[in-house]
């Protein structure tokens, strides 16, 4: 027959009636039927396989994101708080920064941020110094530098794009001082301290002690001899502005010499940097340590204790207020900040000049002038 090849209209305008034509009409159109039957169905299931595969890329960016952050040992800076604690106890710390709340607008589709902070210093000198001390004396006594302690960080994995996260301690430094305007140190000050008086007694003066560390500055290459000029870019870090604006600025005074250049511009508060890491983890309405005001700028009142608590860290090692301690405390403050991807840049104005009333003439203390 014929008929077969043309297909459905032919048989149905050519042969109605024909026995043999309406049976491969009634086949047509079960096939018709059939054919659009397995369509419909071959439809569904594109539709759902294509709305279950997007669902599942989902889950697999989730986990990816989840099994990255880890290993890339780094958090996202406005990362949810679970991301965070799967951090702390990988490393085997205590999830005390739980106190650090998110704010409650963080979203958990945040990007993952695996790439390192760019930090433009390359070294890190911390120093804590201890000056002499009267009990109810303050920051504007003619305190003299009784120990000098200096902790040299560099990074371990510094790029060659300045991207780094990991700091170690390279070198440290320590002496104690021989005060020469009151060499009798307080009760209050041994106390404070831990500093005996034997201790500064068969300690050199303060000039030597300069002499000293401008040497160990130049054997970890971050000075010139005989220059002095900068070799390296070094950020000094201190607790508190005190240390060099005011500790190291009034001893040069007493000591007749020029504040070094290799210590000129402006440092690194630590404790201010920890405190402005809190108030952008948390939002600025909380503020864990109140602020006080010292020289016209909010300073806060976070001692090295706390800093160590909020940021998770194991607590205070040694004795407090003993310089070398404050420091290698402190180093693992910074330490810990640079983990956390917090760009380590100076925060801190110094004057070199800065003068108190009690300051004469050529390195004299006016003992009437002392508040
Ligand atoms: C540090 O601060 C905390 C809380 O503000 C306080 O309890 C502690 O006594 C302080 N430690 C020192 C050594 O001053
Ligand atoms: C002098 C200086 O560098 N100050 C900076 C201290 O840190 C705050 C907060 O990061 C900056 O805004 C200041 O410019």
């Amino acid at each position: 027959m014929p008929e077969i090849a043309p297909g459905l209209s032919f048989s149905l305008l050519h042969a109605p009636g024909n026995l043999f034509s309406s049976y491969w009409l009634s086949c047509t159109l079960l096939m018709i039927a059939a054919f659009c039957l397995i369509r419909t169905f071959y439809k569904r299931l594109d539709k759902n396989f294509k709305s279950s595969s997007q669902t599942s890329n989902i889950q697999v960016g989730s986990l990816l994101l989840n099994q990255i952050q880890p290993t890339v040992e780094r958090p996202a800076p406005s990362s949810s708080p679970a991301k965070k604690n799967m951090r702390y106890t990988k490393n085997g710390r205590r999830v005390k920064a739980k106190k650090i709340k998110a704010p409650s607008t963080t979203t958990l589709v945040a990007p993952p941020c695996i790439e390192k902070t760019l930090q433009p210093y390359e070294f890190f000198l911390v120093l804590d110094l201890e000056g002499t001390c009267k009990l109810g004396t303050d920051f504007n006594y003619p305190n003299e530098i009784i120990e000098f302690p200096v902790s040299i960080l560099h990074w371990t994995d510094r790029q060659e794009d300045g991207r780094a996260e990991t700091l170690e301690v390279l070198n440290e430094f320590r002496s104690f001082v021989k005060p020469t305007w009151r060499p009798t140190l307080s009760d209050f000050c041994t106390e404070l301290t831990g500093i005996t008086q034997e201790q500064v007694d068969s300690a050199p003066h303060f000039l030597e002690v300069l002499n000293k560390l401008e040497a160990f500055l130049v054997k970890n290459g971050l000075i010139e001899e005989g220059t002095k000029k900068r070799l390296r870019r070094f950020c000094w870090c201190s607790d508190g502005p005190w240390d060099i604006r005011d500790f190291f600025v009034k001893q040069c005074f007493i000591s007749q010499v020029e504040m070094p250049s290799w210590i000129q511009g402006d440092v690194l508060d630590v404790r201010f940097a920890v405190q402005h890491w809190v108030n952008s983890e948390t939002g600025p309405h909380t503020k864990p340590g109140l602020s006080k005001i010292s020289n016209g700028v909010r300073r806060p009142s976070l001692n090295i204790s706390a800093q160590l608590k909020i940021l998770g860290l194991p607590a205070f090692e040694g004795r407090q207020h003993s310089g070398i301690d404050d420091t290698r405390n402190i180093a693992k403050i910074v330490t810990e900040l640079a983990r956390r991807g917090v760009r380590l840049v100076p925060n801190t104005t110094i004057y070199p000049g800065r003068r108190w009333r009690w300051m004469g003439k050529h390195g004299q203390i006016l003992e009437d002038c002392i508040p």
